[in-house]
């Protein structure tokens, strides 16, 4: 296993690459140019420069979160082939300066979303964040799109740049005749398209899930159980074509047996990398975010850990969203503090488990 720590760039992220060098055991970044809007080619010399400065901190970069997929290619339109093309140019690029995996999603118009950013959780004070149904269902589109732009203490949420939401209704419009099986086939036309390139270069797609874990707003959405990351393997079945675990996303649903699943695509060899976090179920559909330790949510941390251990050891791993806690104020679900208490808690489980596996 890698830890690594998601930073969003030295313009964009308060957090210092001298404070993730300092947490113990970080190996290096899931890493982003975060002012890059989907579809546009991240060039040579722009992938160049990011790696030499991060590399001048003493941190890897082997993983990048997110090159967003464009809309129109979502969308299957006749722009997708040039938008493609970009896309190819960016694994290119990235595959040059040593990125093995790029995380991507493919929700239509939304990535994960929530009905507030910082619900205090009365037990300690701190703040994390928070999904309730029966507020979104008092809430349109725009309305949540506004809220959330207002409550992100001023920085850019990722999935939530605002040149995509811009066109937000016409969007939305353009999806109410896209069923879930055009979707899926549009997603193959993307995958039958990059992944041969991904072969060629050495680079793993790990596709995200949708979080929540389940339709909103009548989009279709095709990645939130094991069943529907079995048909995106198959839709292009290749080692490359890989997932992005994010135990809290697929976890917001209990349904999913999170370990189960990560056996299952780990045994397959599938999982290009993993979000761990813990989530604490409040009702049908309700749900907020906890801290990591299993007791504080309704997550198996030791099961999760071990289940990445046996079949996917090798493995990058990132601490998920923490809660905003000692007073920061930070990118929502992306402050400092928390996420290192997160990662030092799953290397303390790592390290219990390997030291136990090699005592039998
Ligand atoms: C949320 C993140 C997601 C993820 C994208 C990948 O906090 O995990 O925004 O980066 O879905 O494209």
């Amino acid at each position: 296993m890698k830890m690594t720590f998601r930073w969003y760039g030295e313009d964009s992220d308060p957090i210092k690459l001298s404070q993730i060098k300092q947490i113990p055991g970080m190996s290096g970044l899931m890493g982003l140019l975060d002012y890059k809007a989907a579809g546009e080619v991240w060039t040579e010399e722009e992938v160049k420069a990011y790696m030499e400065h991060v590399h001048a901190a003493g941190l890897e970069c082997e993983v990048i979160e997110s090159v967003n997929v464009h809309e129109d290619i979502k969308m299957g339109l006749p722009t997708r082939d040039e938008y493609i093309a970009n896309y190819i140019t960016c694994i290119r690029n990235l595959a040059k300066y040593g990125v093995k995996v790029i995380i991507y999603n493919f929700m239509p118009v939304f990535d994960w979303l929530r009905t507030d950013l910082a619900r205090v959780i009365d037990e300690d004070g701190s703040n994390s964040l928070y999904f309730d149904e029966k507020d979104l269902g008092e809430m349109t589109p725009l309305e949540l799109v506004r809220k959330t732009a207002e409550d992100s203490n001023g920085f850019t949420l990722p999935g939530w740049e605002p040149e995509r939401l811009a066109e937000l209704e016409k969007t939305l419009k353009q999806y109410e005749n896209i069923t879930p099986d055009d979707l899926r086939a549009n997603y193959k036309y993307f995958l039958d398209a990059v992944i041969p390139v991904c072969e060629e270069v050495g680079v793993k797609m790990a596709c995200h899930p949708d979080d929540p874990a389940w339709p909103i707003f009548g989009l279709p959405r095709i990645a939130h159980s094991q069943e529907d990351y079995d048909k995106i393997c198959a839709l292009h079945d290749s080692p490359a074509n890989t997932v992005c675990l994010c135990t809290g996303s697929l976890g917001s649903n209990p349904d999913n047996d999170i370990p189960a699943i990560i056996r299952h695509f780990g045994e397959m060899d599938r999982i290009g990398a993993m979000h761990v976090r813990n989530v604490k179920f409040l009702g049908h559909h309700h749900f907020r975010e906890a801290a990591h330790l299993s007791s504080t949510g309704d997550l198996d941390m030791f099961a999760i850990m071990k289940a990445i251990y046996d079949t996917c050891p090798d493995t990058y791993v990132r601490p998920d969203h923490g809660r905003m806690i000692w007073g920061e104020v930070g990118r929502p679900g992306y402050g400092l503090y928390d996420r290192a208490l997160g990662a030092t808690y799953l290397n303390g489980l790592w390290e219990a488990i390997d030291k136990m596996e090699n005592a039998k």
